[in-house]
């Protein structure tokens, strides 16, 4: 039997979404990025261009969840002892504090600190898998194509954070590996506005040569009717 097929109006042009073989991934929605007092506030940024993408994120996931289709997350961030952590990732930015060094909501992008955890609003729920990347791909040295694979899955609507940073080497690693992605620009956030804008066009430049770009409503609005 022919899958069911959602269709979601998208740029450059309509979406196939397929329920049974898509699943939501959420990139790097955690606190050190996200909140007042954090890493990335510390380093000067505008955390409100990423904490505008709270709310749509959280509707997204609650109607995600209500069609029971799958949900996952992802944190950037390393084991304690940093031992994959590449040292030229370790003094980029020549920051005076990077990564491992104590922050303001402790050892910064270090698995099982506070700052590394995924907000609250965005909390996952048991059984959703979370995937613990120490590069800015998801694919990039994680469990998440084998995982993908194990459960048919062929698409992904990617969200969260950044847009021109993990969210695009996210997709850009999917779609050489085969899949389908849609990327809704209420869910996505980036620090710039100007990369925000271009990290869009990119994906779906050029007959959408990485993906499609959506609203989250659009989304929503199918899967209500899965
Ligand atoms: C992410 C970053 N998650 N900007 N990380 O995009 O360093």
């Amino acid at each position: 039997m022919q899958a069911k097929t959602l269709l979601v109006p998208a740029e450059p042009y309509a979406f196939e979404l397929k329920p049974a073989e898509c699943a939501l991934l959420i990139i790097d929605m955690q606190r050190d990025f996200l909140e007042p007092g954090g890493f990335g506030e510390m380093l000067g940024n505008d955390v409100s261009q990423l904490r505008r993408t709270i709310e749509p994120n959280r509707r997204l996931l609650a109607a995600w969840r209500a069609a029971g289709l799958l949900a996952m997350h992802t944190r950037e961030g390393h084991r304690p002892d940093l031992s994959d952590l590449p040292p030229s990732k370790k003094i980029r930015g020549r920051s005076a504090t990077t990564i491992g060094d104590v922050g303001p909501m402790g050892r910064i992008l270090v698995r099982g600190e506070p700052g590394h955890d995924i907000i609250p609003e965005l909390y996952p729920a048991p059984g959703e898998p979370v995937i613990d990347k120490p590069g800015k791909g998801a694919f990039h040295a994680t469990d998440l194509h084998s995982i993908l694979q194990h459960r048919g899955i062929t698409q992904l609507v990617v969200t969260g954070v950044t847009t021109e940073v993990c969210v695009n080497t996210t997709v850009r690693e999917a779609n050489d590996r085969g899949y389908d992605c849609l990327v809704p620009e209420d869910c996505v956030g980036s620090y710039f506005p100007e990369f925000q804008e271009m990290g869009l066009k990119m994906i779906k430049a050029q007959g959408g040569i990485f993906g499609w770009v959506t609203g989250s409503p659009s989304v929503i609005a199918a899967i209500g009717d899965a």
